[in-house]
């Protein structure tokens, strides 16, 4: 009765509320790297802590393997605008890694690096308390190269560049250093919620010090 119930008020497609602003839902897994695919021996392959910490860390792939998993079932969001839900990962958390290392009371972000040469940035606290994992599995196998395979950074509540794939390590800093694409003019943050594309949408306080482009 009354305009308070009239259909013709109701939005025509309820928005999903798992679903950032300005996103559309996929089920496939695209691709996205800049650059060729890495391939990584395991023989070779090692994952580092380094940067400001008291005594640097590394693991060689068997040693990496016997740390404890947990399995994580993030939804995915690209800034390309696809987003994935409900993907199953089992991997290592941050958490777990940093019970290896003291890290100095000047360690604020971080900047992971991959096998390649990419690089992303984030603050520190966005890696703890279970927001973030070094995958290894992904719907129950080895996860492919193209995916960033052997290993990979999952952020999942920021934009999925911040999830280095091939990841080498983790460099703690200081400062808020910008990565391959932050360089590039993309947001220094990348919060899929506030929609942080670029660094224009970054708020003043993630902007501050950093270069405007
Ligand atoms: N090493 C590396 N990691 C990377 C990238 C890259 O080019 N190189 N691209 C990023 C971007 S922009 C996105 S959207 C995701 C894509 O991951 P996917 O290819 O598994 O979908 O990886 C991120 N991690
Ligand atoms: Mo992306």
């Amino acid at each position: 009765m009354g305009i308070f119930t009239n259909r013709g008020f109701q939005p025509k497609r309820p928005s999903n509320p798992k679903l950032p602003p300005g996103q559309y839902e996929t089920t496939d897994f695209p691709v996205l790297t800049a650059g060729p695919t890495p391939r990584i021996a395991l023989t070779n392959w090692e994952f580092r802590l380094e940067g400001l910490v008291e005594a640097p860390m590394k693991w060689s792939w068997e040693e990496f393997n016997k740390l404890p998993m947990q399995d994580f079932n993030p939804d995915i969001h690209c800034v390309t605008k696809w987003s994935k839900f409900d993907t199953h990962w089992r991997g290592v958390s941050v958490d777990t890694l940093l019970e290896h290392v003291k890290l100095k009371p000047e360690a604020q972000y971080v900047t992971e690096f991959s096998y390649g040469g990419y690089t992303t940035n984030l603050p520190l606290a966005d890696l703890l308390g279970g927001k973030a994992f070094v995958g290894l599995q992904y719907e129950g196998q080895p996860l492919a190269p193209e995916h960033g395979g052997p290993a990979r950074l999952v952020v999942p509540h920021l934009y999925f560049w911040k999830s280095a794939k091939w990841v080498q390590g983790l460099r703690f800093t200081a400062q808020d250093e910008p990565g391959f694409w932050e360089r590039g003019g993309y947001s220094m943050y990348g919060d899929p919620w506030k929609e942080q594309r670029y660094r224009d949408d970054d708020d003043d306080q993630a902007s501050a010090g950093s270069i405007r482009l």
